[in-house]
């Protein structure tokens, strides 16, 4: 899988939003996941405004949102189309089918009346896809999910059986459109892997998130690298965006031509 290049891999993807996103990493020549991890709706229109033409994936966490409001999802919207980007709902859905196809289609968010792609952790096995299906009955457009098989904080218990059966479940369902992992776990050429922890320095932040640079994570198979406090923090977002987004775009391709 870590040889190929992505438009031959959007070719073997059977979720839709798959396949886009290898396309679009290919024509944008970015693998940023960005972690937009602001609190006021300004802020993170703002945000997606400045770095919408150099990111793939607009990661939200809305519930951290101190004035969410449905002209925020249409001015987010807007900005998606006019720059080419997908949005994801880092939703980390983790209960029963019935209860997630509730969270995700009802409540005050309405995730999927909007979100391109959500997060699910796969503690709750199988039935969770089928609870967030029965979730789309009004939802016209593709969608897709992002299984959690390994997370990046410290001391985190996703390893060994459970990183592989959640594997087992994101390979079942053509509504899963990825993995979201820190190393080569799985070698389906249609899943995108998604990779959290990453800045320009390997590291850790005072509540165990762990960091490792671009080279590494691309090296450990991440498609796309999601980045957060390394661009939100910075002084100036567009430069840090433009420097992690050369910094990964260079170990993809030293990644696909390495023998
Ligand atoms: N995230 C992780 N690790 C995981 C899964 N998700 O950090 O295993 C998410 C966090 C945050 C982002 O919820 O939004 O990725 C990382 O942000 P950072 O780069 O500022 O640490």
């Amino acid at each position: 899988r870590l040889k190929i290049p992505f438009h031959v891999r959007a070719s073997k993807a059977k979720n839709a939003i798959a396949s886009k996103l290898f396309n679009l990493m290919e024509s944008k020549q970015s693998t940023i996941c960005l972690a937009a991890d602001l609190t006021k709706a300004d802020a993170v229109i703002e945000l997606a405004d400045l770095t919408g033409p150099h990111i793939v994936l607009f990661k939200t966490h809305v519930d951290i949102l101190e004035d969410f409001s449905n002209d925020f999802i249409k001015r987010l919207k807007e900005l998606a189309k006019k720059h080419n980007f997908l949005i994801m709902e880092d939703r980390k859905f983790a209960d029963i089918g019935n209860t997630v196809s509730l969270q995700y289609e009802k409540g005050i968010y309405k995730i999927a009346e909007w979100a391109d792609i959500v997060t699910v952790h796969a503690i709750a096995g199988q039935s969770i896809i089928d609870g967030l299906k029965n979730g789309l009955q009004k939802i016209s457009e593709s969608r897709g999910l992002f299984i959690l098989a390994e997370m990046s904080s410290k001391g985190a218990l996703t390893i060994g059986e459970y990183a592989l059966g959640a594997v087992t479940i994101a390979q079942s369902s053509d509504m899963v459109a990825g993995i979201v992992c820190q190393s080569n776990i799985f070698s389906n050429l249609g899943l995108v892997q998604l990779t959290p922890g990453v800045k320009l320095s390997q590291g850790s932040d005072n509540t165990g998130q762990q960091y490792n640079t671009p080279e590494f994570v691309v090296n450990s198979g991440a498609d796309l690298a999601v980045v957060g406090r390394g661009i939100i923090e910075a002084e100036d977002k567009l430069a840090a965006t433009l420097e992690y987004k050369e910094k990964l775009w260079t170990a993809y391709l030293k990644r696909i031509s390495d023998h």
